[in-house]
């Protein structure tokens, strides 16, 4: 007889967050499904369920190798932890000794729940220069909420624990029904829908729920600085703004009225090309059928607008009161844990780290905590050498910056090079040691959900294969090395430490799964209580909700919003425009995809088999490409090829391509397939936001013209079938 056993945990398989019911039979996971009775109420998608495909998969790392020939040509032997560690920490202290501990960078991928080990073993090293994908995903929508409220984590409260839904959602530049776990769970979203009046949804694409939409509006990529302005312009010029929370808790509130003057729905509809209609109806509607919510999209963060983009809609959200009441934009109260960054911000970020940080003379909000990473690629290829020793864990920094050639260029630069992750791919062809990394359904960790108000347990179900290790361990044996003083004696010790403001240990904590504040313990309308200030009041410098920003000033930003043209497009480089014709933007996520992940899944591979591309039938028609076409996509700086389908739900005169490509099959060599079909071939990193330094990846301009078939015949494109994808690939030893 079979010994099955059930054990509930935690999903990462994306941001993560879903509570699930694993069932394993002799030791071998057979079954996932989604745990009904945890906050996600038993929902789970493809990438989940897919996780036994992720454990017993050809291209896991299951053993430390080191790389015997050049990088990138996939020649690696197998040693054992004791060499690999001890290399890590003999190059470790010869970079500190010689040039010092910021010459290390510690770098990581979106968030997968390790954020605070990268932080932790950055700050216990004595360096700032942490790498991250922050400052295009996520960090320039905390930093200017927190400018503006003085509390940087804002969230949609579809939940109706206040006793009210939202009546007006923005889904802005955003489809959580895909993207789900980057902010709120897509579960919640997709129920309070049933109680909203008003689905506005700002995307040039039309998303899965454009089609429900009470008012959908096609933005040009990389204009929503006006779009917002505008909207303001006519909640101002129709007063229609929410007279006592402007009058009582905000402060600037005639100086943006002064500035949004510009932005009339005439102006915006030539900007935005859109009509001057959806400005108005746009601004009508969330100002008065409130309370309301503005789900902000990451594509907003890949351009170099950004910080004046999220500053208007943050403005936007101020001027109709949709902050802190039932159903609209709300700080959630913290788990009795507290903050789980506590566990890196116990160690102090001292001036000399700081004085450090590359790109922090520049970028005065983004690099402020975090290094700059296109100012890290530029230094490196100037020959500054900034960094000497990269340990990244788990992002595909290689595949995810803009302008591929030169990050590749700088990171065979860099002098020793350590990735940890779960499979092979670019950024650990590019290493010269890679380490095994557990899965989530391999290890014992405290998960924390992004809307903050509860964390998580990852219960560990199966051993991992070979000798693949937790993250959490790989950080405590690095750190040990070289601090040993803020480090533990094993990985249970550091759990315990994490959740014990909660007056809870880890084996407690595992068991009940989740720990936080929910429901009806919730507090509303904060700022009118003793909660951030005695007697009421915002955690800002002016006690206010800021429409005009001091601190921004005293930095030498402009205080008020502004919307400035992207660094290419039809506008500021008309030369450019006539040989590139098309606006383009890539980005849009697909439900079975993570980033570049999960293309070496079978089942999920069988969904997609090629990076696809999105044109308007009637722009395609123009440029003489057809649906199906494998088609050259080109800018200024390089061409890659994508299958293209045409859509007409996508606005006219523009491609809309898919983000984060390699091929996992395709040979080390060549980095498999990085320069075939990506993006950031295409981007460029010489325009970068002010505030923060993010690159325009989501607005440049291109050309489209179809692939011969001799091109055709080349790499990937030889092959009519790839739902059947991996049995070979990157072996281990
Ligand atoms: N042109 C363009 N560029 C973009 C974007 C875009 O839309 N367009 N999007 C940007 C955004 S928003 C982001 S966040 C970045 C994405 O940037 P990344 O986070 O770098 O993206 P991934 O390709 O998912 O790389 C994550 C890596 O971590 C590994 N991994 C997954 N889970 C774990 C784990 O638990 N432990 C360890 N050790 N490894 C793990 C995966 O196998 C994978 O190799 O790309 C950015 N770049
Ligand atoms: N299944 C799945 N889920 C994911 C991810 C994944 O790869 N797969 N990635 C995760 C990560 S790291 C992130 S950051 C989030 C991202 O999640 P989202 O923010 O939802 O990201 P996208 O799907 O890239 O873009 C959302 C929409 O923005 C539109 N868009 C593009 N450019 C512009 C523009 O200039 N203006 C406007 N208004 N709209 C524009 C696109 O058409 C798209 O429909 O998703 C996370 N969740
Ligand atoms: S949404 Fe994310 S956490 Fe939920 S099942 Fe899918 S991959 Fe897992
Ligand atoms: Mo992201």
């Amino acid at each position: 007889m079979a010994t099955r056993e059930v054990v509930y945990s935690t999903c990462k398989s994306c941001h993560g967050g879903c509570g699930v019911k694993v069932t394993k039979e002799d030791g071998v996971v057979v079954h996932i499904e989604g745990n009904p009775d945890s906050l996600t109420n038993g929902t789970m998608c493809s990438k989940g369920l897919s996780s036994i495909q992720h454990l017993d998969n050809p291209y896991r790392i299951k053993y430390p190798m080191k790389q015997v020939g050049p990088k990138g040509e996939g020649k690696w032997e197998r040693i054992s932890w004791d060499e690999a560690l001890d290399t890590i920490e003999a190059k470790m202290k010869a970079a500190i000794e010689e040039f010092g501990p910021h010459t290390i960078a510690i770098s990581q991928g979106t968030g997968r729940g390790y954020n605070r080990y990268t932080h932790r073993l950055a700050r216990s090293i004595g360096t700032a220069n942490v790498i991250s994908p922050g400052y295009v995903c996520h960090s320039p929508r905390l930093g200017l909420y927190g400018l503006v409220t003085g509390y940087g984590r804002l969230y949609c409260d579809y939940h109706g624990w206040g006793g009210e839904f939202p009546k007006t959602q923005i889904m802005w530049a955003k489809q959580l029904e895909i993207s789900s776990a980057d902010s709120e769970m897509c579960t919640w979203y997709m129920k309070s829908l049933d109680y909203c009046k008003n689905l506005i949804i700002i995307d040039p694409r039309a998303s899965a729920y454009a089609t429900r939409a009470t008012l959908w509006i096609q933005p040009r990529p990389g204009t929503d600085c006006a779009l917002a302005m505008g909207m303001m312009n006519v909640i101002m010029e129709e007063e229609l703004w929410d007279k006592e929370f402007v009058d009582n808790w905000t402060f600037g509130f005639e100086e943006l009225r002064e500035r949004v003057k510009d932005y009339t729905p005439e102006k915006v509809s030539e900007i935005c090309w859109i009509p001057k209609e959806h400005v108005i109806d746009a601004a009508r509607m969330w100002a008065v059928d409130t309370p309301g919510t503005i789900q902000v999209g990451s594509s907003l963060e890949r351009q170099a607008n950004c910080g004046h983009t999220l500053r208007a809609i943050t403005c936007l959200m101020g001027l109709a009161g949709n902050i802190e009441a039932p159903g609209s934009m709300v700080s959630w109260v913290l788990p009795e844990t507290g903050l789980i960054e506590d566990f890196f911000l116990d160690l102090p970020l001292t001036d000399e780290m700081k004085s450090h940080i590359i790109g922090i003379d520049k970028f005065k909000m983004g690099a402020a905590r975090t290094c700059n990473p296109d100012t890290m690629v530029k230094a490196i290829n100037a020959g500054e050498a900034p960094i000497k020793v990269w340990f990244s864990v788990g992002g595909q920094q290689i595949v995810h910056m803009a302008n591929t050639k030169e990050v590749v260029a700088a990171i065979k630069k860099v002098e020793f090079m350590v990735h940890v992750d779960l499979f092979m791919g670019p950024m650990a062809e590019a290493a010269d040691i890679v380490l095994p990394a557990a899965h989530w359904l391999e290890l014992d960790d405290v998960y924390d959900m992004h809307p903050r108000f509860m964390i998580e347990a990852h219960n560990k179900v199966v051993d991992p294969p070979g000798e693949a290790k937790s993250d959490a361990w790989i950080f405590n044996e690095v750190g040990k090395r070289i601090a040993p003083d803020l480090w533990f004696e094993d990985v249970e010790k550091c759990l315990d430490h994490q959740v014990r403001k909660g007056g809870l240990t880890w084996k407690e904590f595992s068991k009940n799964l989740v720990s936080g504040c929910w429901g009806k313990d919730q507090v509303y309308y904060k700022y009118k209580t003793d909660y951030w200030r005695v007697g009421g009041g915002f955690p800002t410098p002016t006690g206010k909700f800021e429409f005009v920003s001091k601190h921004l000033e005293s930095l030498g930003y402009d205080p008020l919003p502004q919307f400035c043209e992207p660094g290419e497009s039809p506008y500021s480089t008309p030369e450019i425009y006539k040989e590139f014709p098309l606006v383009m933007s890539s980005g849009f996520r697909q439900p079975f995809y993570f980033l570049s992940q999960y293309r070496n899944i079978p089942w999920l591979r069988s969904f997609m088999e090629f990076p696809m591309a999105q044109m308007h039938p009637d722009t395609a028609a123009l440029y003489g490409v057809e649906d199906g076409d494998i088609v050259w996509i080109e800018s200024p700086r390089g061409r890659i090829r994508q299958k293209l389908r045409t859509f007409p739900g996508i606005k006219k005169g523009m491609l809309m391509a898919t983000a984060n490509c390699f091929y996992p099959e395709e040979p080390a060599a060549g980095f498999h397939g990085l320069f075939i079909s990506n993006p950031n071939v295409l981007t460029s990193n010489e325009h970068l936001d002010p505030m923060y330094g993010s690159p325009d990846l989501t607005c440049l301009l291109c050309k489209v013209y179809k692939a011969t078939d001799e091109e055709l015949k080349e790499e990937v494109f030889h092959t009519e079938e790839y739902g059947n994808v991996p049995t070979g690939g990157q072996q281990n030893i």
